[in-house]
């Protein structure tokens, strides 16, 4: 078997991830409670895998270490939120900016600057401060996550469009993404419409 890029890490990886899947969890409860309603549809979560994270290393120029997989790189845990509501993509991400411990260190708002194919989803890279020993020694440690969250026809449309990726050999491009794209607005324009529903039927509560 061959030895995880992850190291002597790799568990402590998994528990810092499932500190941060239990605490967006529990926030997501909390508001069930009080409001009736979730803050997310679904959440998901992956350590990135072996393969996938030393055709990174290399990708970046890096060598294949639990360094550079935990410290250079910053999405070995990943998480996807998918929302209802637009509204609610800003209600989690306020959230996640009060976790204890936590440090935002990029964002990428591909909903306000959609990608030129159509992409759109809100890209958050944090650090997490944990009672663990990190790639560096140190204790309390630092590990990073990249945390994404989309609408559910945000995350339909990438979905699709990432399993088409894949498909070469394809007789016209140009019409497909012309037609990729023209989807995707679609989309953002129904998630507009579903937001303002939503605020009309609160506010006649
Ligand atoms: P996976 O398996 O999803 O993790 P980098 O992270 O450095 O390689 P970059 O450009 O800094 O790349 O990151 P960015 O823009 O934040 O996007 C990284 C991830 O966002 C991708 O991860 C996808 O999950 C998603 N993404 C970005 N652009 C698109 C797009 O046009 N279509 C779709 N379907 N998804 C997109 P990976 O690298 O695919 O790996």
């Amino acid at each position: 078997m061959t030895e995880s890029i992850y190291g002597a890490y790799a568990e402590t990886l998994q528990q810092v991830m499932n500190r941060l899947v239990d605490s967006i969890k529990a926030y997501n409860t909390s508001r069930k409670e009080k409001n009736g309603e979730g803050a997310y549809e679904h959440l998901i979560y992956r350590i990135k895998s072996n393969d996938s994270m030393m055709e990174k290393c290399t990708r970046k120029g890096l060598p294949q270490t639990a360094h550079s997989a935990l410290w250079d790189i910053h999405d070995a845990i990943g998480l996807r939120i998918v929302c209802c509501f637009l509204d609610d993509i800003y209600v989690n991400i306020d959230n996640i900016k009060a976790i204890p411990g936590c440090r935002v260190v990029e964002e990428k708002d591909y909903i306000k600057n959609v990608k030129p194919n159509g992409y759109r989803s809100y890209h958050m890279i944090i650090e997490l401060e944990v009672p663990y020993e990190d790639a560096n020694g140190d204790t309390p440690g630092h590990y990073f996550a990249e945390i994404q969250l989309r609408t559910i026809a945000m995350d339909s449309w990438a979905s699709l469009e990432h399993q088409m990726k894949y498909k070469h050999n394809i007789k016209n491009p140009e019409l497909i993404v012309r037609e990729l794209k023209r989807c995707a607005d679609e989309l953002a324009s129904c998630d507009v419409s579903m937001q303002t529903i939503r605020n009309l039927i609160h506010t006649d509560q």
